[in-house]
């Protein structure tokens, strides 16, 4: 495989989603003998969730690295079109030249093409809805600016093979082989995973829990990643605490939170739980390759223009009817953000063994239609070496 040298740009905006899904990029990247220049203006995250990395990645602090490091270019990859610098957009521009075009006999004909060494690449965000695949692999001519005359191309993962995929990163498919060799023992507690946003019902969901466990006698455990949601829990916890005066244990609802670990602990977390309530981008796939029924949170946003999102995957993964009730619940923001008495989050009994079941088998199915896509990163490695071959040889 050809040795590309890539810039990926990424700009850390709220969340950790970004930084998150650049660094699964370029780790994948790197382990196909890609060198890798991560140019990220919140260097910081990385110390906690990609500690250990291969030495091809060399983490840049954007715009304070200099520029001029990156003159060997060949890729630049600009994250959810987060805008590279007016000097990288200089130097794509400056790979720009103009050839004769060859005849189909090989001669020339006096007319001339435009070739772009440098590939310019904008990795989009992940979705299922129809605009992933009517827009994948475009390309949009600058017209004006300091890259005038240059050409830049759209990637979109997504969910079909008319779009770029989805990251299945090295060893991603030999785990879920082992996983279906040998499946998990049976354990007597129910583990839950919570990555969340704040707006997230987690109060009526501690309930849920609570109910739970009285219903059927099995240990719940809460497990919570690092963020926001754990200081929104510690205070919601405290009125079930004082209320029934008893250790968490001993209400059967044990709470663990979670520090800030690294992507490859945080996927085992993901693994070893019995549910996966998850959110954003990255998360939710990783929650797919573990095929552990999952809750999926999307990003919130104006106009609850979001559901069309998460309907939009519902739909194509064909959930069952159930699942897709759970995920309008979790999906929608109660107004007072406490207890509503005509909340219900619908998750199936733990006695309800037959619900459990088809959960579970449908993501299995789902993951099973998703691997067959393939690898992100391999298609993006081919359409790269693909443009460039027409540019460059
Ligand atoms: O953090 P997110 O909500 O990111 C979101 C989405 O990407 C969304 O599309 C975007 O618009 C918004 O950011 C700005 O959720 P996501 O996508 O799951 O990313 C979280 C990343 O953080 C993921 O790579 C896993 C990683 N992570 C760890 O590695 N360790 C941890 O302890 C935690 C809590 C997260």
């Amino acid at each position: 495989m050809t040795t590309l040298v890539w810039s990926i740009f990424c700009r850390v905006i709220d969340n950790y989603g970004d930084a998150g899904v650049c660094i699964r990029l370029a780790k994948d990247l790197a382990s196909k003998g890609q060198k890798i220049k991560l140019w990220i203006d919140e260097p910081k995250i990385l110390q906690w969730m990609a500690p250990n990395l291969d030495p091809n990645i060399e983490i840049l602090d954007w715009p304070i690295a200099p520029f001029a490091l990156a003159l060997e270019v060949d890729v630049v990859l600009e994250a959810f079109g987060c805008s590279v610098p007016d000097f990288f957009q200089e130097v794509i521009a400056g790979s720009i030249s103009e050839k004769p075009k060859p005849s189909r006999f090989g001669h020339e004909t006096g007319d001339s093409q435009i070739n772009q060494r440098i590939q310019w690449i904008n990795l989009e965000y992940l979705s299922a809805q129809s605009y992933a695949s009517n827009n994948h692999g475009l390309h949009s001519p600058v017209l004006f600016g300091i890259a005038q005359g240059a050409v830049k191309w759209f990637y979109y993962p997504g969910f079909e093979r008319t779009t770029g995929g989805l990251i299945l990163e090295r060893g991603m498919r030999q785990r879920i082989k082992s996983s279906e060799l040998t499946p998990s023992p049976e354990t007597n507690s129910f583990k839950v995973g919570l990555f969340s946003y704040p707006q997230a019902p987690i109060v009526e969901l501690l309930a849920e829990l609570k109910k739970q466990n009285k219903q059927s006698g099995t240990p719940c455990s809460l497990r919570v990643a690092g963020g926001q949601t754990q200081i929104i829990l510690k205070k919601a916890f405290l009125p079930f605490s004082q209320n029934l005066s008893a250790t968490n244990s001993e209400q059967g609802l044990e709470i663990n939170y979670l520090p800030y670990v690294s992507q490859d602990e945080f996927d085992n977390f993901l693994w070893s739980n019995d549910i996966n309530f998850v959110r954003g981008e990255d998360s939710l796939v990783r929650a797919i390759w573990s095929a552990k029924p999952w809750v999926w949170q999307i990003y919130p946003q104006e106009d609850n223009i979001h559901l069309e999102k998460l309907n939009a995957l519902l739909d194509l993964l064909d959930a069952p009817a159930f699942v897709k009730k759970i995920h309008w619940s979790w999906n929608c923001v109660p107004p007072s953000g406490a207890n509503i008495p005509s909340f219900e989050l619908n998750l199936p009994d733990l006695g309800d063994q037959e619900k459990w079941t088809n959960w579970q088998e449908w993501c299995c199915t789902a993951r099973s239609k998703l691997l067959e896509l393939g690898n992100l990163t391999d298609q993006l490695l081919y359409f790269v070496l693909s443009k460039r071959q027409k540019t460059v040889e």
